[in-house]
């Protein structure tokens, strides 16, 4: 149930008191089917082993980052220790992160990502 407060002078579907004062409007929202996802961080983890170029790229290839903001994210894992790499529904967190682990396995990095809840 919404509650619309508006000054009269116009039409009103509800009631209109044509006498200059407030007319307050009640009606049930509209049933919508869509729902908002909840949201997913991608969170890449730093290791010792794994070159900074292939963070970038992974950055670049899977998270559709530019040259220097991917720069940045895997310098911010680099010092930090963990840094997110982008936020998503959970099917496409969840197949970014398969993805990652997939193509740093196929290196042989130790590369990893985790899914975390907003
Ligand atoms: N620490 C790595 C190095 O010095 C680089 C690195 C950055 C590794 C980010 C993983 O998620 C990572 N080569």
């Amino acid at each position: 149930m919404g509650k619309i407060t508006a000054r009269s002078g116009g039409d009103f579907e509800n009631g209109n008191d044509r006498s200059g004062g407030t007319v307050t409007e009640r009606r049930t929202k509209e049933q919508t089917k869509t729902k908002k996802p909840s949201l997913y961080k991608c969170i890449l983890l730093n290791d010792d082993y794994t070159p900074m170029e292939f963070v970038v790229e992974i950055l670049k290839q899977i998270f559709h980052k530019q040259q220097a903001e991917a720069t940045r994210i895997m310098l911010h894992v680099h010092q930090n220790g963990m840094g997110v790499a982008g936020v998503y529904p959970y099917e496409i967190a969840e197949t970014k992160i398969r993805t990652v682990e997939e193509l740093a396995k196929e290196a042989q990095f130790p590369l990893k990502c985790v899914m975390e809840k907003e």
